[in-house]
């Protein structure tokens, strides 16, 4: 088993005394929480890691592949791959019968008691491939009744669907919606299949927005929660979005999830071999930033393949591949029930210390920062420098601690050495970032750091993510830190 899913005790470690606790609150606005919204609707998200940004740092998501068809082509997408709305294009799933699926889900939810969410999201249409896709959840539900069910769709099959979402208790559903103007929509779009005939242009694109905005609206009068992914496409699309994102609200979205496009020749889409390039991290921020006070902005996804499991940024996929599942796996739901109770305690803990932390920091005058933290789950600073894949970004000033995004790096230790080579990739990443939050970090990268104007700070290791760098943040900016 790899260990990159959370432990127990990675994030049950006590809090040191005067280092304060963590982050819920709105006013830290880092994540919503049971303040933010109806206790009913709360009680959807609060273990699904990709619709609560706070549940992400306790709970994971498994995705199988069981829907291979697909009924549109999008110019991001290779058909050899998996769904790119959902997934990185040029990583492949190993496919599943709605069969080999349940059992593969039984096997992870044997050894993963994060696991909260069964998704699918392809590798082609979820809604599309139907039969798959309902077949799967009904063998998973009779061992696990307590996951969550999600898919991901483009959306054009969907209205013929509306109610058997419904009857299979699925309460949360994606949509990708990159367009509300069929012009735009026909650079995105070549073709369509509906009705039993293939579509081109804007007749294609006007087809597959209707049916887009019909899904979106019956699937919110039925209490469903639709979440909206959008990848962000430079030159074509990106400053629509704000429309798109206004559309959406309007019509009851819960959550919209703008994604940069992932565009390379390699992957043989007719954007990467045409040089359409994605956006920057700092042109996705723009934008998400522009988005504030529209459609709830989710900024934690990971763009997960359509076999990814784990928590979300990490991927257990290859320890379940078909040939390691047992023939029948043994179940026992007493780990995952005691996983829950344990973060219903952290979750109390840590937003009683993120009061305090967003107190202090409403103290503060200065200019807001972002910085750079490792970490592996339980929303703590509890990974060495060494081991991080990606670094969780956040942003600080006087409003609070708020999540921001992530970056993606190989991690700089392999083997017990540091890898000079990754060293640059990892600085690469943290392009316009001078602190980075560490468990732990040796002597070399400290200073390679330092001589590349990054400051790591390991003062914190296991401190809730938001008091640690509201304290520096309070320290650093003239504020005395109070003992929690
Ligand atoms: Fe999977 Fe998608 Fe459900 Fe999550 S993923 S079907 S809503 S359970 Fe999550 Fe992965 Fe981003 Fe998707 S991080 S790509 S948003
Ligand atoms: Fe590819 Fe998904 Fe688009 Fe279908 S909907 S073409 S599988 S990205």
């Amino acid at each position: 088993m790899s260990n990159n899913i959370v432990s127990l005790t990675s994030i049950t470690r006590p809090q040191p005394a005067g280092t304060g606790g963590g982050c819920a609150s709105k006013a830290c606005g880092s994540s919503e929480g049971p303040g933010d919204m109806p206790a009913h609707i709360w009680d959807k998200v609060k273990d699904h890691p990709c619709y609560s940004e706070e549940a992400h740092h306790y709970f994971a998501r498994m995705h199988v592949a069981v829907a291979p068809a697909c009924n549109i082509q999008c110019n991001y997408c290779n058909r050899k791959y998996d769904c790119a709305n959902e997934s990185r294009p040029g990583v492949t799933s190993e496919k599943l019968t709605p069969e080999q699926a349940a059992r593969k889900v039984l096997a992870v939810a044997a050894k993963v008691p994060q696991l909260s969410v069964l998704g699918i999201a392809g590798p082609g249409d979820s809604m599309y491939d139907w039969r798959k896709t309902f077949e799967t959840f009904r063998a998973v539900e009779k061992s696990l009744p307590d996951l969550k069910f999600c898919v991901s769709t483009n959306g054009l099959a969907l209205p013929d669907h509306i109610d058997a979402l419904a009857d299979h208790n699925i309460d949360h559903v994606t949509i990708t919606i990159n367009m509300i103007d069929p012009k735009i929509g026909a650079l995105i779009y070549p073709w369509i299949y509906f009705n039993g005939r293939r579509h081109t242009g804007i007749e294609a694109a006007t087809i597959l927005h209707e049916r887009q905005m019909e899904g979106l609206e019956r699937l919110t009068a039925k209490g469903i929660l639709v979440k909206v992914n959008s990848v962000m496409i430079p030159g074509i699309n990106d400053q629509h979005l704000l429309e798109v994102n206004t559309a959406i609200k309007a019509r009851g979205a819960f959550l919209h999830n703008v994604m940069p496009l992932i565009s390379d020749a390699a992957h043989g889409t007719h954007f990467g071999l045409t040089g359409q390039r994605g956006p920057k991290a700092s042109e996705l921020k723009d934008l998400q930033d522009k988005l504030a006070g529209g459609a709830n902005l989710m900024r934690h996804c990971r763009q997960c393949r359509a076999d990814a499991i784990g928590m979300l940024g990490e991927d257990l996929s290859q320890d379940f591949t078909l040939d390691k599942l047992p023939e029948a796996p043994a179940y026992d739901p007493e780990p995952r029930r005691l996983y829950r109770e344990v973060v219903e305690r952290e979750r109390a803990d840590r937003t009683k210390a993120v009061a305090i932390a967003s107190a202090e920091l409403a103290l503060t005058e200065a200019p807001s920062r972002l910085v750079a933290v490792c970490t592996k789950g339980g929303g703590r600073i509890n990974q060495h420098f060494g081991h991080a894949k990606e670094f969780q970004v956040f942003e600080v000033d006087a409003q609070g601690v708020r999540f921001s995004g992530h970056r993606k790096a190989d991690n700089y230790c392999v083997g017990g050495y540091g890898d000079d080579e990754k060293m640059d990739g990892v600085l690469a990443a943290l392009e316009g970032i001078d602190t980075v939050f560490v468990a732990k970090i040796g002597r070399c990268p400290k200073d390679d750091l330092k001589k590349a104007g990054i400051e790591a700070i390991d003062l914190y290791p296991f401190d809730y993510i938001e008091t640690a760098v509201a304290a520096w943040y309070a320290e650093r900016f003239g504020v005395q830190a109070e003992t929690a």
